[in-house]
């Protein structure tokens, strides 16, 4: 058989997810990272009413001010941040950049916290210390060297607070961009295209409460054990409270079979655990649209069997628009075709079925398994009609969760970061300032790599991430990144798109969410929104890593002052009372009316959500049903040689940020160069575990890329294989994404495999 060759580094991980193996795992990130003595403290203020926001996921907690929540992953990040170590002027003075080039992802971060802004000179190759009224001055030459505004780039990574992104927004607007690239449109855009036309709104709908009285989980394409580790507590919950959670997921996940609460004494003391899942469905990668009508489909026929006595008819009539021809679209969608497609019997999917037949309440939650699809807003609305069919929306107990990527990667959005501004923004922004904002669209993450690619754009500013390195076709990215005129890197840690020099790079070290930050009126609080839409303070305590970090709201508010002289906004005032810059997000966006008074209550304030009360701001003012037309993402896919990559995140990782070479609940241990196949198809391609394999692309148009991986034997649906983000980047053209929401199709490459050499 495959499996008995032995294969370094890899090896069947038998425990629970949680328990004591990551009890081990928190000990060993603090100790590697952190000063022992301060981490326990740091570790307790993460999540609490006074304390600071966990900057590794957008999970909310209950009231904010539960007991500290313990979590492996949350640790990893906290102490990632809150390191010991320094990447200081002389670290930069010793390595060029030519040489830092030659480092992994995972050295260059590992050195530990930007401590002083830098720029880079290309005499030396070397990036210099630089005084930051200097830095601001070059920038503002090099934004007003541009004959057009719409020639710089403002990209977001999802980790800034909400007064940092308004503030950001408000200065490119006020110079005359609408470029707001940002982490979300590689992430949930699908959810923030989709679910507008579906229920009105792009956002979740469900509340942590909501949990507490389902009756039934759908949990679709996501990983929460390793990506949003808090939710285990809920699923624990919700497991132990006998609410059936049903998994689709290609790979099985060791968190969603079973899971150990560190914090419960008995199964601790037990080496016991709770069962997550009720039933796991290994759904082939690219086959949940299919596979959710086929789900529909035997509801409907059920309904109709029943006399109508299964769908929420009163709902339907009443809320929604479009059944009819939803219904028409699933009764001429034959169950031969479902089942091809699909990889389910037509008995498997009626199983589903029936289960949410007999729930009251239920949740969908979903994460990147489900958007980073060519069809992935497709996708989404789905699962909106899934749920509509049951009047699953303002109800307790029911709703739709979409598991959103960086900690305040929604507030981004909220506060006004998007390249396509709506009238309230753009009327409020006007009213508020006395400034009209640039109208036209602008660019999305895509649209600026193209943009600077094409040489049309000639300035990037990055409030935090690692664009070139989290977007597709690294190759192109890093080409197109040496192109600009300037790039700007507001950043805590070295990584390697400030490495890729264009005509001139800054580095500029931001304050992390567990740092004070001191202003003229005494320490500030900002303000993050989670998954569920709550809004709340965030509160550093720490000392900043280095004197001469500055918070990013100062940062944007110092470019700003030094790019428009004669601006309309009072950025110094803001900057020395941040309670002044929530005041100006409140007079631009009514929807935090009272914003200072309410973050002061313990747990903040949720911003509204009109389905949660059946009021459904579409066009025709009802829900609408929204059919997936045909079963297949894309054409390729019935060329049954293919097979489907999806990129995946280890447990090891924060998107680009590589923590360790392990991925301790999939088995793998010190590498991240490996291709997980099922065993059947490893036979079928005479290949073997441990096989080194060549993968290559099968794309419809363009030449065909070429990556090479060790093979290893996993419990994946057949047809479908998985590798490391960002290593298999280079397998992913830009261009290959869900036309509608422009996100790239990072879980949808068709592939073919062979013995490499
Ligand atoms: N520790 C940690 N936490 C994180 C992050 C991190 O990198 N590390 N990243 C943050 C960010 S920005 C985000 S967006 C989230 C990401 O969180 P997730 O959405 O959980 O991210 P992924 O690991 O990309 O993939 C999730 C799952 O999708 C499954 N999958 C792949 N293809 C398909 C498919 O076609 N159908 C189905 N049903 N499933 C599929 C994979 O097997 C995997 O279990 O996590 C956030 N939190
Ligand atoms: N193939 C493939 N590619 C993907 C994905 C995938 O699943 N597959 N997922 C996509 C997704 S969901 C996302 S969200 C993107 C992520 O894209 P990004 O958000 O751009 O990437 P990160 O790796 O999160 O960014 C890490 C850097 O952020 C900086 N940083 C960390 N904390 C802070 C802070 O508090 N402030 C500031 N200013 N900087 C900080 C550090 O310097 C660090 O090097 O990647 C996408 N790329
Ligand atoms: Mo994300």
């Amino acid at each position: 058989m495959a499996r008995k060759r032995d294969v370094p580094g890899i090896r069947p991980y038998g425990s629970p997810a949680g328990g004591w193996g990551a009890l081990k795992a928190t000990a060993a990130a603090v100790r590697t990272q952190m000063e022992v003595l301060e981490a326990p403290l740091t570790l307790l203020r993460m999540n609490k009413p006074d304390g600071f926001d966990c900057p590794g996921c957008a999970w909310p907690d209950k009231e904010h001010s539960s007991t500290f929540q313990f979590c492996e992953n949350g640790a990893k990040a906290v102490t990632w941040e809150a390191t010991s170590r320094r990447v200081t002027p002389e670290f930069f003075a010793e390595h060029t950049v030519t040489e830092l080039l030659g480092w992994s992802d995972y050295h260059l971060e590992n050195e530990g916290r930007l401590t002083h802004p830098m720029a880079y000179d290309s005499q030396t190759d070397t990036y210099q210390p630089i005084e930051w009224d200097d830095a601001f001055a070059r920038i503002a030459a090099a934004l007003h060297s541009l004959p057009d505004p719409s020639m710089a780039e403002f990209y977001t990574s999802g980790r800034a607070s909400n007064e940092a992104a308004f503030l950001f927004q408000l200065f490119a607007r006020e110079f005359g961009s609408n470029n707001f690239p940002d982490c979300s449109n590689m992430c949930h855009e699908a959810t923030s295209v989709g679910l507008p036309q579906s229920i009105g709104i792009g956002k979740g709908t469900v509340s942590l409460e909501d949990f507490d009285h389902c009756e039934l989980i759908l949990s679709l394409g996501h990983n929460p054990g390793t990506n949003h580790p808090r939710m285990m507590g809920t699923l624990h919950e919700c497991s132990r409270r006998g609410v059936p959670i049903i998994v689709f997921n290609p790979l099985k996940e060791r968190a969603l079979e079973r899971f150990a609460d560190p914090q419960n004494p008995i199964e601790m003391g037990t080496f016991g655990s709770t069962r997550i899942a009720s039933s796991y469905y290994q759904v082939k990668v690219g086959a949940d649209a299919a596979a959710l009508k086929g789900v529909m489909k035997a509801l409907v026929e059920m309904d109709e069997a029943s006399g109508n006595k299964i769908l929420d008819h009163d709902f339907i009539t009443t809320h929604t628009h479009g059944f009819a021809e939803f219904a028409a679209d699933l009764g001429a969608t034959s169950w031969q075709a479902i089942e091809a497609i699909s990889g389910f019997s037509k008995a498997q999917l009626g199983e589903v079925a029936e289960a949410y037949a007999r729930s009251n309440a239920t949740i969908v939650a979903y994460g990147m398994g489900i958007t980073q699809h060519n069809r992935g807003t497709a996708n989404v609305q789905q699962i909106a009609n899934l749920l509509l069919l049951k009047g699953n929306f303002g109800k307790p107990g029911a709703g739709i969760c979409p598991l959103r990527g960086h900690s305040n990667v929604q507030g981004n959005r909220t506060v006004g970061i998007t390249e396509k501004p709506n009238a309230v923004l753009f009327e409020g922004i006007e009213r508020t300032f006395g400034f009209k904002p640039p109208s036209h669209h602008g660019h999305d993450a895509v649209a600026t790599m193209e943009a600077i690619d094409a040489g049309s754009s000639k300035v990037l500013i990055c409030l935090g991430g690692n664009f070139a390195v989290a977007m597709p076709d690294p190759e192109r990215c890093q080409a197109a990144m040496r192109k600009l005129d300037l790039a700007v890197h507001l950043d805590t840690k070295l990584n390697r798109s400030q490495l890729l020099i264009g005509k001139q790079s800054i580095i500029l070290p931001v304050l992390g969410r567990t740092e004070r930050d001191m202003q003229a009126s005494g320490p500030q609080a900002v303000t993050v929104e989670d998954s569920m839409s709550m809004v709340h303070a965030s509160r550093g305590k720490l000392p900043p890593a280095s004197e001469h970090l500055r918070s990013e709201t100062a940062i944007v508010a110092g470019m700003a002052m030094a790019t428009l002289p004669n601006s309309k906004v009072y950025w110094a005032e803001m900057v020395a009372d941040y309670d002044l810059i929530r005041d100006a997000i409140e007079s631009v966006l009514p929807d935090f009316k009272d914003y200072n008074r309410r973050i002061r209550i313990p747990g903040g304030f949720r911003l509204p959500l009109p389905p949660t009360e059946r009021i459904w701001p579409t066009p025709s003012g009802k829900a609408e049903f929204l059919p997936f037309k045909g079963l297949e993402e894309d054409a390729m896919m019935a060329d049954a040689s293919l097979l489907k990559l999806a990129t995946i995140r280890s447990h090891d990782q924060y998107n680009t940020t590589i923590y360790g070479l392990n991925d301790r609940y999939r088995g793998v241990f010190g590498r991240r160069d490996v291709l997980f196949v099922n065993e059947a198809d490893l036979s079928r391609l005479g290949l073997e575990h441990g096989d080194l394999v060549e993968i290559e692309t099968a794309l419809p148009s363009g030449e065909p890329r070429r990556l090479s991986l060790t093979a290893i034997a996993y419990d994946i649906a057949r047809g479908s294989v998985a590798a490391y983000y960002p290593e298999a980047n280079g397998l992913v053209p830009l261009d290959h994404k869900d036309e509608e929401s422009g996100t790239p199709s990072y879980k949808s490459v068709p592939v073919r495999i062979r013995k490499a050499g």
